[in-house]
């Protein structure tokens, strides 16, 4: 079975927990649909009930391996919960997929919903 994640911090390419979405399948560049905010400590803490901006971050498709993986990985349900939300793919298509939300957010409040920017 394979299923389609978000991710917004460690896990997208160029950053260090990458290697753990090995064997994945990009199916694009993507922002969320609904609005959240993002703290940032040395991580990204994803609050679902903070309606600021769009979160930009990749989509993968991945095997019940990988999600199992990614969930040791944030620590879901304890310090990340994996929710589902709506993502929209730099192609226009709409997909549902998982995303992990900080239980506790910590850090500062970054003015934009990119990980990968500056601020
Ligand atoms: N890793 C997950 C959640 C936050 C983090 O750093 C991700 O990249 O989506």
């Amino acid at each position: 079975m394979s299923h389609a994640v978000f991710v917004y911090g460690t896990l997208r390419r160029g950053f260090s927990n990458h290697h753990c979405m090995r064997g994945a399948r990009l199916l694009g560049g993507a922002r969320t649909r609904e609005r959240y905010a993002m703290y940032v400590e040395d991580c990204p803490y994803l609050v679902q009930e903070e309606a600021r901006y769009h979160v930009m971050g990749e989509v993968y498709e991945v095997s019940d391996a990988v999600l199992l993986t990614l969930d040791a990985l944030e620590e879901h349900p304890r310090v990340y919960e994996r929710r589902r939300i709506q993502a929209v793919l730099d192609s226009g298509r709409a997909v549902e997929a998982w995303c992990y939300f900080a239980r506790a957010p910590r850090g500062r409040l970054l003015p934009h919903g990119d990980f990968a920017g500056e601020g």
